[in-house]
């Protein structure tokens, strides 16, 4: 504590001259119990649910496409899957219900309707569908549950297996309790099936783990706090068969149990991943803390490199400071936890100095919208509202990127002209391939879902 103050002291006496001591050291208090009552990357930064509330009719650029309402009225949707060609179901952040969409109506009731933690970023958060339709059908679910009712005390980020019967979710089997502090935000959740269509693929954030005051909270391995011997579920993408159990006795980084688990560690927070349909490669987005929004590609063993790296350089740099002078990190031996030489830091494929928020990131397998866009990336973002358009190089292990983002930095906003592809959707939270091949887009800031598809 008596640390943190003097950090504050030493911060705001930069700013104040030290004439008026007294002023310095009341101001240095207020803003340490700020950086105790708020988590906070940076010093003034107070968490919110952050995204866009435009409320336009979004465009594509693309003159031979358009966007189209699929429906409305939705509170705060985060993600959706199809359960088949007329089945959409689509999650409420703050409601704890999936909600059934038939023919552009939501339906009376919902397929299930839980008890969901609602404080900044806890959510209803992922929801994952096998691509088959034996019996039983599963839904999963990711979600910050809650004693006794929705905007409860949260008491774990739980993925739980539902079957599907009259076009709702029944027996609720809890198959992964992760936990749910600090938080309230990096939750991740945006679950999905593995290619296999057997293995289930679940990102979660450090839940707010680099903040810890007093050291009440445990700060692990998996964040590359290499003083530790701990791993807890949190900052990773974490693989399990559909009973949440490890695949293999043989982990990727470890064979105890959650180490065991893990695909990928290292991760602040990710709201989207996907696989490459051409070769089977996992990529995610990474959500840095004032600055250093990622793109990666994703191997067995990734370690993203948070707490100590985000973007390529260390945490902690003063995102208002000129990029020029931040520290580029290099990762030192012993710098990063690599789990015996199991894990493996690389840099990300793009990172956007100023963050967007990026969420679903979606590997386009279809035709629909013209040849030109198949097995591309599209990538969404929260704070804009805007969807970016990739293509990858030739063996679709890096973006194809051109001119000013050749270095794989989005250093402005003007960087990204190329790379943009659509705007105004109020904040984006999920992308999904429809059974009918176009691309549909989740808006939280909206309450909708639309879809893009050819003009003619
Ligand atoms: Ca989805
Ligand atoms: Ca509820
Ligand atoms: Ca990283
Ligand atoms: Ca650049």
């Amino acid at each position: 504590m008596l640390q943190l103050i003097m950090k504050h002291v030493c911060w705001v006496g930069k700013i104040y001259s030290s004439k008026n001591s007294r002023l310095f050291v009341v101001a240095a208090i207020v803003f340490a119990l700020f950086d105790i009552i708020y988590t906070v990357d940076v010093i003034g930064y107070t968490p919110t649910l952050r995204f866009s509330d435009d409320n336009t009719m979004p465009l594509v650029r693309d003159p031979n496409l358009r966007v189209e309402e699929v429906v409305q009225g939705l509170e705060l949707p985060t993600t959706m899957a199809f359960l088949d060609a007329d089945n959409i179901l689509v999650l409420e952040k703050d409601k704890g219900t999936v909600q059934r969409i038939v023919d552009g109506q939501i339906m009376r009731k919902p397929a299930i309707d839980v008890n969901v933690a609602t404080e900044v970023e806890r959510c209803m958060c992922g929801i994952a569908v096998p691509k088959n339709n034996e019996d039983p059908q599963y839904v999963f679910l990711y979600f910050s549950e809650a004693i006794s009712k929705d905007g409860g005390e949260a008491i774990g980020n739980r993925v739980y297996r539902y079957e599907i019967l009259n076009d709702t979710l029944h027996k609720g089997k809890l198959i992964l309790d992760l936990p749910a502090l600090p938080g309230p935000r990096h939750n991740g959740g945006a679950i999905m099936l593995g290619p296999d269509n057997n293995s289930l693929f679940v990102p979660i954030g450090d839940v707010d783990g680099s903040f810890n005051p007093d050291g009440q909270f445990v700060r692990t391995l998996t964040q590359n706090y290499v003083n530790s011997s701990i791993v807890d579920g949190r900052s990773g993408i974490l693989a399990v068969d559909l009973n949440g159990r490890p695949i293999q006795n043989k982990g990727i980084l470890g064979d105890s149990y959650p180490l065991v688990l893990y695909y990928a560690y290292g991760l602040r927070n990710s709201f989207g991943m996907d696989f490459d349909p051409v070769t089977g490669n996992l990529w995610d987005t990474e959500n840095g803390p004032a600055y250093a929004d990622e793109i990666n590609l994703v191997e067995p063993g990734f370690n993203s490199g948070y707490t100590p790296v985000q973007g390529i350089w260390s945490h902690g740099v003063n995102p208002s400071s000129n990029v020029t002078d931040w520290e580029i990190f290099s990762p030192i031996p012993g710098g990063l936890a690599d789990f015996g030489g199991r894990g493996n830091y690389s840099t990300p494929e793009f990172i956007w100095i100023d963050p967007v928020g990026p969420t679903s990131i979606k590997f386009f397998h279809s035709e629909k919208l013209g040849i030109q866009y198949k097995d591309d990336i599209f990538v969404a973002d929260v704070h804009n509202g805007r969807l970016y358009h990739f293509e990858l190089n030739s063996d679709r292990t890096e973006l194809k990127l051109s001119g000013s983002l050749e270095d794989k930095i989005a250093n402005t906003t003007a960087e990204l002209d190329g790379v943009i592809f659509g705007e105004g959707f109020g904040g984006i939270t999920d992308l999904e391939v429809g059974p009918d091949g176009y691309l549909y887009v989740v808006s939280i800031g909206q309450g909708k879902i639309f879809r893009i598809l050819p003009r003619s």
